[in-house]
């Protein structure tokens, strides 16, 4: 117990404080206080010391969760197509497109930067490619094209009438927008399908997925 005060009191450079910094002091009669103190005699063991809760290591603040925009093809504006009822769809339905078509969807980009572009969908043809040229669905923005396109590939395996509810995501397209609202604009070319004027070979475009790009 003598250590102990001899220690607290060895770290006060003014003997003045002595009287009013007492109180501070461990309490003398915890043995573990006495192994402490006998381990670290150049230190002062007051309480706050030997009770001080510690404190963590200030931590950077999370990052911003990454904005993602999700255009439903349904939703947006089409001059020939068709709505269909897909359970496996986002929002439970699809637009049904054949080559000539196409859909265009309103965003409103939240800041300016670039965006990655995923389109789902699904697609239903016995054997790809094999009657005629895949269906390409190409993208373009405020009415402008763009360099982005896909072929859609056959989307199940069960076969043919029977994959629609089936969803593939397109490849991962990167565009520039500025801040505002964007007209984003799909469009379906390139299949006829079995015969001429046959729309066999079409697709179905669920959503658009557009995510802010952080470097
Ligand atoms: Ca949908």
């Amino acid at each position: 117990m003598k250590l102990i005060a001899l220690a607290c009191r060895s770290s006060r450079k003014d003997p003045k404080e002595l009287p009013m910094r007492s109180t501070r002091c461990a309490s003398v009669g915890s043995a573990l206080a006495v192994v402490f103190a006998l381990s670290m005699p150049s230190r002062p063991l007051c309480a706050e010391r030997l009770f001080a809760t510690p404190v963590p290591a200030p931590q950077a603040a999370p990052a911003a969760a990454t904005p993602e925009i999700t255009l439903e093809a349904e939703e947006g504006e089409y001059a020939a197509g068709k709505v269909m009822m897909r359970s496996n769809a986002s929002e439970l339905k699809t637009l049904w497109l054949h080559a000539g078509e196409s859909v265009t969807m309103a965003l409103k980009a939240p800041e300016a930067g670039r965006y990655t572009v995923i389109v789902r969908y699904s697609n239903d043809q016995a054997k790809p490619c094999e009657i005629g040229p895949c269906q390409t669905v190409r993208l373009a923005i405020d009415g402008r094209a763009t360099a982005h396109a896909f072929l859609a590939q056959k989307s199940g395996t069960r076969g043919w009438g029977y994959d629609w509810n089936s969803f593939l995501m397109s490849p991962s397209f990167e565009i520039d927008l500025q801040p505002g609202v964007h007209r984003l604009t799909l469009s379906v070319e390139g299949a006829k399908g079995l015969d001429s004027g046959d729309p066999k070979l079409s697709v179905e475009l669920d959503a658009v997925t557009l995510t802010h790009v952080r470097r």
